[in-house]
């Protein structure tokens, strides 16, 4: 057929074939790119693929939002400063389910269509974490046909692009959309303009009423990009719409600076460096003053989007929009949106404070994603009166109301009013987002069980006391599109032989493959294809580090941000007492073992750049000496993005989740791991929790402190030195760290590691847990050899991680939170 020339006169997806594809990717080459089959390089072909595969996702979208719009439905806006989709050439291609037929197509014409999908830059706007969750979950939205949109920032710079140059990170700007991304289009009919600066006019009215007036002192504008999100099955597609700052053209020019040409110039860089760059930071607030106007300029851009879509259903009837529009916020980047929500009503829509304030808390709910202090975000007053003076101003009232309530319900208590304040007063006087975020919401939640008791317990108890059932647990998951079904190609096919393909929208069903966990033959399928994927893997490890790995190793797994509270350096102290071991005595019993790191730095973390450091000198001394290479490896593969961890989760044996109990509020890596078959070595913290109760205690290797050990220990005054003066191996490496044999001729350079370990303090108790990680390891290391056992392990893996599909995780906020109805969509 060739009907995939014209979308109007497009067949159901399901009907398309290859020849139809064929035929739309060599009419984009021609004509959108204006090249042919002879010239074609994999870009191009890359190109004319996406551009033949976004024809059925546009036709799509058009349907959906046309279903939307005609049945008003509620829908939920997801709020969030990163959105971490990586490629979406592949996924795509799942879930409309042209996958086959495209790489029957693509190879048709001479093309691998793995190296075409290799042309795509990964889109990175995020950190870590949190942002790779909301990608997940605008994914299980819009496969549950939920109405959604993601709401967000159109980074011109991603998260950065990381190398090593003699084993340090450098970082290097990441320029995702240098050669044009073939999935976004822009929206200029749907531009908002966005006001800062300024000051607030206090008006009188006649009848003694106070009104207030913000003058702002510059205003810009906010250009919209949609990115399609498709639902797998290719049914419902929403958007995830990113705002693009620009100069505003009027205000700038016209008015503010009437005279001054240079001046005006000046304003428009300004403008145009709101969405820059994405801040690298995880986990560590810096107080800069540029990101608080990106999450203002995001959150404002997005209600302004909001409400011209609610106005034009209901006109000026602002009754019902808490029942059409709920609001998540991914942790606090977005709170300041309550704030602005409160200024539409109050200033502009000429509410009564009472009425807008329930309309917000009705509106809006808060993800809680870390308890770690120092992530806490909290911004100066004084900042927040520069560019924001009349939030300022609401903020307090807010604030003040509440304190009211409080003052009602523990009468003359300061200390308690004191804690829930949302104004911080000290030297200076800081707005504590999180505070912001509870009061201005109807529901909280943490992302795992133990991480949402904890908020209750630790962080948040007065609110508890106060709105009880406000604070509650969505355990966080994964989608097993991407995480499975794409990256693990070989799997997901030996699966569908055993459970038939409905596995990747019923994940439970996976269960059904413990019935051959026991099976000789399927454990021998199972294994062969983990040992094809670490074939796979270790190619790949050569081409980018030179080091070659024999595929009989255990691979051995740790990819995640570089953070001290996920403990990369418990890792490495265990990998130089492997070594050691090694070379006191040659005969050391261990089945060989391959490390595998990935990790970003963020780039003011001193300390994570020097363990990024000190692994890569310690690989290198470890994988050049004869004495103990082949059974000792150590690698760490530079710039760690979703691509990679595509490549590297399939080949994993060892699933390292080892961070200090009560730090890690889930992990989403630890779930995609097991999924795919890695043994999770771990601590009790965040999902692993829930994991070591989905695939049973013989299927996992937990060790080291509970939370409430740690509790314990800390409150006791723990010190790291009881460990070094009386564990000879701890000694033995620390002190070996500080001497030249890994850094030869230069002593001292990986000291630092060792100091915060001791004279440090270790505030992540390192020490304390090294002795039971190692004893876990060695028990790893004896279960390996059992061929047999270890098969049936990773096939438990897999066959009960069902709980972790984000599609549970969004059920679950649907029910708890967000009370919406799916919108079917055909
Ligand atoms: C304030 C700013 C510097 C900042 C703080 C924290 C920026 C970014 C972060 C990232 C945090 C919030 C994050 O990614 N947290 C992770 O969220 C995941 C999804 O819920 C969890 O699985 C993971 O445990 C948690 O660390």
């Amino acid at each position: 057929g060739n009907s995939a020339l014209h979308p109007q006169q497009a067949k159901a997806i399901t009907e398309l074939d290859k020849n139809d594809i064929k035929q739309a990717i060599i009419r984009h080459l021609h004509c959108s790119l204006g090249t042919d089959e002879n010239k074609a390089n994999n870009h191009a072909w890359w190109k004319a693929t996406c551009a033949a595969v976004q024809e059925q996702v546009l036709e799509r979208l058009r349907i959906t939002q046309k279903t939307h719009y005609m049945n008003d439905t509620r829908a939920v806006h997801y709020f969030s400063a990163e959105f971490l989709m990586g490629r979406l050439m592949s996924n795509n291609l799942q879930n409309l389910g042209l996958f086959d037929a495209t790489r029957q197509a693509l190879l048709e014409l001479g093309v691998d269509i793995n190296d075409v999908m290799e042309e795509e830059p990964d889109m990175a706007l995020g950190n870590g974490g949190l942002g790779r969750l909301a990608a997940c979950f605008i994914d299980s939205l819009a496969t549950l046909q939920l109405p959604a949109i993601g709401y967000g920032l159109h980074y011109e710079h991603g998260l950065f692009r990381q190398e090593i140059q003699s084993g340090a990170q450098i970082e290097r700007p990441d320029s995702w959309r240098d050669y044009g991304n073939p999935w976004e289009i822009c929206r200029p009919e749907s531009i908002q303009e966005v006001s800062l600066y300024g000051y607030v006019e206090t008006k009188y009215g006649d009848n003694g009423q106070i009104h207030k007036e913000w003058h702002p002192g510059s205003i810009v504008r906010g250009v919209p990009w949609d990115i399609p999100v498709v639902g797998y099955g290719g049914k419902t597609v929403n958007v995830l719409r990113l705002w693009e700052s620009r100069a505003s053209g009027y205000f700038n020019w016209d008015v503010f600076n009437a005279g001054g040409y240079l001046d005006a110039q000046r304003e428009n860089v300004q403008a145009e460096t709101i969405s820059k760059v994405l801040y690298p930071n995880d986990e560590t607030e810096a107080g800069k003053e540029l990101r608080l106007i990106q999450q203002y300029f995001f959150c404002a851009c997005s209600l302004k989007d909001i409400i011209r879509r609610y106005k034009r259903a209901h006109g000026d009837d602002w009754s019902r929009f808490a029942e059409q529009v709920v609001i998540q916020l991914n942790d606090t980047h977005p709170a300041i949106a309550i704030a602005e929500l409160m200024r539409i009503l109050v200033d502009r829509a000429q509410m009564n404070w009472d009425k807008a304030w329930e309309i917000c808390t009705h509106s809006f709910a808060y993800t809680n994603h870390t308890l770690l202090p120092e992530a806490l975000e909290r911004w100066p007053a004084r900042m927040l009166e520069k560019i924001l003076p009349r939030h300022l101003e609401i903020i307090y009232e807010i604030n003040h109301r509440f304190m009211a309530l409080v003052d009602k319900t523990w009468p003359g208590n300061d200390v308690i009013k004191r804690k829930l304040s949302i104004i911080e007063e000290g030297s200076e006087k800081m707005i504590r987002m999180g505070n912001l975020s509870v009061i201005g919401s109807f529901a909280v939640n943490g992302v795992a069980a133990i991480h949402s008791k904890l908020v209750k317990e630790q962080l948040f108890p007065e609110f508890d006391q106060l709105w009880p059932g406000k604070l509650t647990n969505v355990t966080n998951g994964i989608t097993p599109r991407r995480w499975l079904k794409a990256c693990n190609p070989k799997l997901s096919e030996l699966i569908s032989s055993k459970l038939g393909d409905e596995w990747p929208l019923k994940l439970d069903q996976l269960q059904g493959l413990a019935s051959f966990a026991d099976d000789k033959a399927f454990q021998q399928q199972f294994m062969q294809i983990k040992h094809a994927n670490k074939l796979l893997l270790a190619e790949e490890v050569k081409r980018l580090t030179g080091v070659e790995l024999d595929a009989n190793m255990i691979f051995d797994v740790q990819i995640k941000r570089l953070h001290e509270y996920k403990r990369q350096h418990l890792n490495l102290l265990h990998i130089l007492a492997l070594y050691r071991r090694l070379l006191e005595n040659p005969d050391y019993d261990m089945h060989p073992r391959a490390f595998l790191f990935g990790a970003k730095a963020a780039p003011g973390y001193k300390l994570a750049k020097d363990i990024i450091y000190a692994i890569n000198k310690v690989a290198d001394r470890i994988n050049n000496d004869k004495r103990v290479n082949h059974k000792l490896k150590v690698v760490f593969l530079p710039n760690y993005r979703v691509s990679l961890a595509e490549k590297m989760i399939p080949a994993a044996d060892i699933s390292e989740q080892i961070s200090t109990a009560g730090k890690e509020a889930s992990g989403t890596g630890n779930m995609k791991l097991a999924l795919n078959g890695a043994v999770t070595v771990g601590t009790l913290d965040g999902a692993n929790i829930e994991i070591a109760e989905e695939v049973g205690e013989d299927n996992i290797f937990i060790f080291g402190l509970t939370v409430e050990q740690v509790h314990k220990m800390q409150k006791a005054g723990y010190s790291p030195y009881d460990y070094y003066d009386t564990n000879r191996e701890i000694k033995a490496v620390l002190d070996w760290l500080e001497t030249d044999y890994f850094t030869p001729g230069k002593p001292g350079e990986l000291v630092s590691v060792k100091q915060s370990l001791l004279d440090g303090g270790d505030p992540y108790m390192v020490l304390a847990d090294f002795e039971a990680y190692s004893d876990a390891q060695k028990k790893a290391d004896r279960v390996y050899r059992d061929k047999i056992r270890w098969a049936r392990m990773a096939i438990l893996n897999t066959a009960r991680m069902g709980k972790f599909t984000s599609d549970r995780s969004i059920r679950d906020y649907v029910e708890k939170i967000w009370r919406l109805s799916s919108c079917k969509v055909d």
